[in-house]
């Protein structure tokens, strides 16, 4: 019988240790990887398929990676690492390859090629075994991952039968990130590089990420910002760029370099950057060479070319095709890949949302076959609804790349709960109806970017559901197929709660709040209505900018006589970019999809809408139920309370009191605005604007993060 003062010392000593047991604090700093301890059944459910774990001998760093990654999450959703065993014992993780394949199991190798897998449970001489199977120690590993995303979500692991291939071939990060640690349009701190203590300190965050990268099957990261500075290219730059790839190299992630394109002029020497010039293309050729001795497997080079002030070939009177193509010839030895980006401002601004298709449609076909054109999925700039880009449906013999924004430069920062997988999934399955029958943008694409919304934040991205749009491009960047509303799902279990209210609750807000953005913002096809410079907060007003092209009023041209811009064969005629039948399609008004109205069409106040209402009725009622949606927002996840641990539940409601606050910015100062143009008076029983125009045009914001270079 234990005597009072043991019981006491007892006690006193599982006060001293409790915050060792304690969860560990839910900062987000864990991303999806939590692996917090399941339910009782949870644990029993994954402990029967992962008591043991047998693997290859020698382990590559990337089954070592794997393993570790089993270990750590088999520990944490289960209380104890399963034991490495020579050979199968009941309960036990096979990673094998073709070599090491039991017998007489029957497994899709030719499908999986060389990055995917197939997660198999079955029983082998009696025993309960599931086989992660890959051609690669790479695709052991997203299958290592994709069988803890299964054990996270609740899946039957006794019952697996899954197989997975990527669909598209280069999955990328693009980081706007300057060499000085500030980052371009983000929204979450500094840079995730510490350039300054690269190469000799390599952050542990830099293993987390390349974790959190592998997860998702990214397999690439541009490190700095297409705005690039030449010094990335020189040696102790390059230097820094070698010592990432290291750590990223067992996790499949190839380091690629924004290049700016007058390097030679800035670090050669040379009097010009002319693609054509035998002494410019000497020099990217042994600049190319000096990369690959110090990162043999180095992606490639992503430029940004004749845009918004940076330099490139029409600058020499030459070509896009030009340009890339000489940056081709010099990374073609080593295996290297350019994408060149489309995203151009023209001297002529007749139509912004011409100039891609106008300057890159005549190339199609004169690109080297290692160079990949990068184009925005719309035609002007990451706006919270865009038509797709009509070069997916123009240049049938060019290998193309989508580039999506994960940042949220245009939607609200990292402070606006808005998740992409809709604005993804609604591009992704865009129907070009370009030959042959079918050709979704999915479909014509052989790779993916996504301007990446990461920093230096303990959080990550800025906010905790932020995160998800770091993981929904991932995901879906694997597998362009995936809906949008199983992404949002299985990110809230592995991140959130597996409580089946918390899950149903937490996706519905997800897969709503993009419509609400776009209501709140830029409602039936408007766009381009932000603030100056720093893109927070509505400024329908401003008409001062040097660029027509840069001025809001120039998108929304309202006015008493109506609002909208006319891009059909009436006015600028950019529906011609688009294969026949789009173009006929978006030529009148009445077959135009109304989420895309006025973007093609300038219309009368009092147009018909397909709800009955007049059009100044219909853009009211979008931005009054975009607000209201946000309200329903703060309410549904009030009600989670209790649910979702205590800070995290605090900071999320915080965030979204503050996205009420904007929104009703966004809906007053955008009413306001074009009731003074138009004239009209506010259809009846709708609120007025809490403030007179003047107030809303008088707000200043300086010193807002993100500024552009
Ligand atoms: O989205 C806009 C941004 C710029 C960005 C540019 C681009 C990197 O406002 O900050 O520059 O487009 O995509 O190149």
């Amino acid at each position: 019988m234990k005597t009072w003062t043991q019981a006491l010392a007892g006690l006193l000593l599982a006060a001293l240790l409790q915050p060792a047991w304690s969860a560990p604090v839910e900062d987000g700093y864990d991303l999806w990887l939590r692996y917090r301890a399941l339910p009782a059944a949870g644990q029993a459910r994954v402990m029967a398929q992962a008591r043991g774990i047998v693997h290859a001998q020698p382990a590559s760093p990337t089954l070592q990676a794997a393993v570790a990654e089993l270990k750590r999450g088999v520990a944490g959703l289960a209380g104890r690492e399963p034991a490495a065993l020579a050979r199968p014992a009941d309960g036990t993780l096979l990673l094998v390859t073709p070599a090491s394949a039991p017998a007489g199991v029957d497994l899709p190798w030719e499908a999986l090629g060389r990055e995917g897998y197939a997660l198999r449970s079955l029983r082998l001489d009696g025993r309960a075994v599931t086989l992660i199977a890959a051609n690669t120690d790479m695709g052991l590993l997203y299958g290592s991952f994709a069988w803890l995303r299964a054990a996270q979500t609740g899946a039957d692991l006794s019952r697996l039968e899954q197989r997975s291939a990527p669909r598209v071939g280069l999955r990328l990060l693009n980081h706007w990130d300057n060499l000085d640690r500030t980052v371009e349009r983000g929204y979450a701190g500094a840079s995730i590089w510490d350039w300054w203590k690269l190469p000799d300190i390599r952050d542990a965050r830099y293993v987390d990420y390349a974790r959190a990268n592998a997860s998702l099957g990214l397999n690439g990261t541009v490190l700095n910002n297409v705005n690039a500075k030449a010094e990335s290219l020189t040696r102790p730059w390059l230097a820094k760029a070698a010592a990432l790839a290291e750590v990223l190299r067992p996790y499949g992630i190839k380091v690629w370099l924004s290049a700016r394109f007058s390097a030679p002029v800035e670090l050669g020497g040379l009097k010009t950057a002319d693609p054509l010039d035998p002494a410019v293309r000497a020099w990217w050729k042994a600049k190319a060479d000096e990369i690959y001795t110090l990162i043999p497997d180095f992606g490639g080079l992503l430029v940004k070319a004749n845009s918004e002030g940076q330099p490139g070939p029409q600058d020499y009177g030459r070509d896009h095709a030009d340009g890339a193509n000489m940056l081709a010839e010099a990374l073609k030895p080593h295996g290297g890949l350019v994408m060149w980006r489309a995203f151009v401002y023209s001297p002529d601004a007749s139509d912004r949302a011409a100039q891609g298709h106008a300057e890159f449609q005549p190339l199609d076909g004169r690109f080297a076959d290692n160079v990949i054109v990068q184009v925005k999925n719309g035609a002007i700039d990451f706006q919270p609804r865009e038509p797709f880009h009509p070069l997916f449906g123009a240049m049938p013999r060019t290998p193309l790349a989508l580039e999506l924004q994960i940042t949220k430069e245009y939607l609200g920062f990292s402070t606006h709960l808005v998740y992409l997988g809709p604005l993804f999934e609604e591009v992704l399955r865009a129907d070009t109806r370009a030959k042959p029958e079918g050709a979704t943008v999915a479909a014509r694409v052989v790779a993916m970017a996504g301007v990446a919304n990461i920093g230096s934040d303990r959080n990550w991205c800025g906010s905790h559901f932020d995160c998800a749009n770091w993981y929904a491009f991932g995901r879906m960047a694997w597998d362009p197929g995936l809906a949008s509303g199983d992404v949002a799902r299985e990110w809230a279990r592995q991140t959130f709660s597996s409580a089946p209210r918390a899950v149903d609750t937490i996706a519905t807000m997800m897969t709503a709040s993009r419509e609400m953005v776009v209501d709140y913002m830029t409602p039936l096809g408007l766009h381009h209505l932000m603030g100056t410079g720093h893109h927070h907060g509505p400024a329908p007003w401003v008409d001062n900018l040097e660029r027509a092209d840069w001025n809001p009023v120039y998108f929304h041209r309202a006015g008493r006589d109506g609002i909208g811009f006319d891009r059909s064969p009436r006015g600028s005629n950019a529906v011609a970019q688009y294969t026949p039948d789009w173009a006929a399609r978006l030529a009148r008004p009445q077959t135009t999809p109304e989420a895309w109205l006025l973007w093609f069409h300038h219309l009368p106040w009092d147009h018909g809408m397909a709800s009955g209402r007049t059009l100044w009725a219909e853009l009211v009622a979008h931005y009054d139920r975009g607000v209201a949606g946000v309200g329903a927002l703060r309410a549904q996840w009030a009600g989670l309370r209790g649910d979702i641990d205590a800070r995290r539940h605090a900071e999320v409601a915080a965030y979204l009191a503050v996205q009420e606050q904007e929104a009703l910015w966004w809906r007053d100062a955008c009413i306001a605005y074009f009731q003074s143009v138009s004239g009209l008076s506010l259809p009846a029983g709708v609120r007025p604007p809490a403030q007179p125009l003047e107030a809303y045009k008088a707000l200043r914001f300086n010193f807002a993060p993100g500024r552009g270079g």
